[in-house]
């Protein structure tokens, strides 16, 4: 992928009508810390009296939830493109039922994973950033996603450090299953995206989640001056 890439059909942030609600994401690999992170955004917007949603992919509505259910069993024997085409239909009824009737409303929308993570495991992880698979998930984005998130942040961690803090949690999922090699794929899918759009935001997920939350405060107070 080039650099500084374009996503023509989207809306950018500054087209964004201003009764719109902003469409937040959060990226990374194994546990980087996004739930914290998202825990104390949210509880910082709440106090700021800004109305959002706080949802997640896979999932975020019943139907998702149930196809998330699925996608993470680690009994589920599916190939690579019927993992993709879960995704999209999961993130299809997600996209309809919650994030754009939320975002119509005014409400902000902070989600855990969204399409970047689609590009990092499915064409980076899987498929070894193979061209065409790449190409076939950008197609379904540009098909089945009628908005982008507005801010991505990319909660930057070592692979191994992400590894052993989701460790000490309970037993691993279809996903977590898979060996370390796997991750640095994605990793370095992430770096790719993060090069490619200036949506996404880098964050530094080393250090306590104190430290992490207020850099990413520190990012959104300058993109959307949230204190204003
Ligand atoms: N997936 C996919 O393949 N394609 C797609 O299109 C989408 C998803 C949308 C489920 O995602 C899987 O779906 C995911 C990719 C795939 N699989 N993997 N891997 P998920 O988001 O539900 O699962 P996850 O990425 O494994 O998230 P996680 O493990 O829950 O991690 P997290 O939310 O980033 O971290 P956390 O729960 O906040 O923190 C992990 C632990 O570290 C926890 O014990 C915390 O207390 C601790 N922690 C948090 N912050 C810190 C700091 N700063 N220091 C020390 N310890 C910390």
């Amino acid at each position: 992928m080039s650099a500084s890439r374009a996503e023509p059909h989207h809306q950018h942030m500054s087209e964004t009508a201003p009764q719109q609600g902003r469409f937040i994401s959060f990226e990374g690999t194994e546990g980087v810390g996004k739930t914290t992170a998202i825990e104390q955004l949210c509880a910082r917007l709440y106090t700021q009296g800004i109305d959002y949603v706080r949802t997640r992919e896979p999932g975020g509505s019943p139907f998702a939830e149930q196809l998330r259910a699925i996608l993470l069993d680690p009994a589920t024997d599916i190939d690579d493109d019927t993992e993709l085409l879960l995704l999209f239909a999961a993130r299809s009824d997600h996209l309809q039922r919650v994030i754009m009737p939320a975002l119509a409303r005014g409400q902000w929308v902070i989600c855990d994973r969204f399409t970047d993570s689609t590009l990092a495991y499915q064409g980076y992880g899987r498929a070894h950033g193979d061209a065409l698979v790449v190409g076939k998930i950008e197609t379904l984005i540009e098909q089945f996603v009628p908005r982008l998130p507005d801010i991505t942040f990319w909660l930057d961690l070592p692979v191994l450090e992400g590894m052993a803090r989701a460790n000490k949690r309970s037993s691993a999922d279809r996903f977590e299953q898979q060996a370390e090699a796997f991750f640095r794929r994605v990793y370095a899918g992430f770096e790719h995206l993060a090069a490619a759009y200036p949506r996404i935001q880098r964050i530094d997920a080393a250090g306590s989640s104190t430290e992490v939350s207020a850099r990413i405060w520190q990012v959104m107070d300058a993109i959307i001056r949230v204190s204003d």
